[in-house]
């Protein structure tokens, strides 16, 4: 397997063990053992990035930013060929290949608060040691990735076109989404304040997105290929998103799906613990809406993606977007209710 773009890196297929990894939606990633070197292998979807360069040249600035103020910092990315390049393209397909770190392990589903907060930790970091880099040399690996006004326009036009039937099936959900309207005006308001800067942000921070020690303490973040400007509240957001509930995304028994209150404390206190100094007020009183907005969001791509059959995110079964949507639905909904009971305001 992968016999050519493992001799750029100078590596012989005979000598490897090669099988897939992770559980991501849109790349490819293989776990291979040369001798005594792991590596991480993957695919890029280039249906979705579009410029795999874009997504090695911006990771290549902010290694050599990172090297130079914070030595030591760990900031897995990938490898340069023989060619000197950090893509190997066989039969129209992006490779990369990158060291895969030692005594490590990711989590698809936190399973302890300080999880969460050592997760939250490492996100924070990372946008603080890059507070001074311009984000704006970063080139938009997706541009409008979480553009909430844009999403809402993708979700209309997938309305318009979608088949009768599918629309029959999701006319629930259709509903709920459009009922949360005021979620994407408060999104328009916030792209209008000066006072919310964009910086270089994750905007993937699942718990996967994180590697973690043998103690659980958090090492490092990883898959960086949507690191480009944006606003805090993607990042704050996913974190809850994806942490708060026991059961994720794919659960299927929406019974399952709930809001663990100390989960939501640890991702406050973990992301503060490293932005707390940084974030501008305007940005601080957005903390709790970031999680409506990032699971309102979610939903309606979910969603989007049902009623366009199913053409971007990887499926596994028939209807597979729809239980999806329903599933961040039932999230938001749960998340609101914790709001309400703990008092939160989140205009
Ligand atoms: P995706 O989510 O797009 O499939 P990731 O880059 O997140 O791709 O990689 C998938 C999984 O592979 C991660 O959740 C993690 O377990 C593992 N992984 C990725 N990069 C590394 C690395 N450099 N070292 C160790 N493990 C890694
Ligand atoms: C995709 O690649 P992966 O699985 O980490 C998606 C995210 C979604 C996520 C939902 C480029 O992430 O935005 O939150 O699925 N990435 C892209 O699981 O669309
Ligand atoms: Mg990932």
């Amino acid at each position: 397997m992968f016999p050519k773009i493992l001799a750029a890196y100078n590596l012989n297929t005979d000598d490897c063990t090669i099988a897939p990894f992770g559980s991501g939606l849109i790349n490819h990633t293989w776990k291979i053992r040369c001798n005594d070197e792991q590596y991480i292998l993957q695919c890029i979807n280039i249906a979705v990035f579009k410029s795999p360069q874009a997504i090695a040249d911006n990771l290549l600035a902010l290694q050599k930013y990172l090297h130079a103020t914070t030595p030591g910092y760990l900031f897995p990315t990938p490898l340069s060929t023989s060619d000197n390049t950090y893509l190997v393209i066989d039969d129209g397909r992006y490779y990369r290949l990158l060291p895969f770190v030692k005594n490590s392990h990711s989590v698809d589903v936190a399973t302890e608060p300080s999880q969460a907060f050592e997760a939250a930790r490492q996100f924070g970091k990372f946008s603080r040691l890059l507070n001074d880099f311009d984000a704006s040399q970063l080139k938009y690996t997706l541009p409008d990735f979480h553009n909430l006004s844009l999403r809402a326009q993708q979700f209309q036009s997938a309305l318009k076109h979608a088949d009768q039937e599918r629309l029959n099936i999701a006319s629930t959900e259709i509903e709920a989404i459009k009922n949360y309207q005021d979620i994407t005006q408060t999104y328009v308001d916030i792209t209008k304040n000066a006072t919310i800067p964009l910086r270089v942000i994750h905007h993937d921070t699942k718990i996967n997105n994180v590697l973690f020690d043998a103690d659980d303490k958090g090492l490092c973040v990883i898959d960086l290929d949507t690191v480009m400007p944006g606003y805090y509240i993607s990042d704050a957001g996913d974190m809850m998103r994806t942490y708060l509930s026991p059961a994720n995304e794919e659960e299927q028994e929406l019974d399952k799906v709930c809001i663990r209150e100390d989960y939501l404390k640890a991702i406050h206190d973990g992301y503060m613990s490293e932005m707390r100094d940084v974030l501008t007020p305007a940005e601080k009183a957005l903390f709790y809406y970031s999680g409506k907005f990032m699971i309102y969001m979610q939903a309606m791509r979910f969603l989007t993606d049902y009623l366009n059959n199913d053409i971007y995110y990887h499926t596994t079964y028939p209807g597979q977007n729809l239980k999806r949507a329903q599933n961040q639905l039932r999230l938001l909904s749960e998340l609101m209710k914790t709001y309400q009971r703990l008092g939160v305001d989140t205009q």
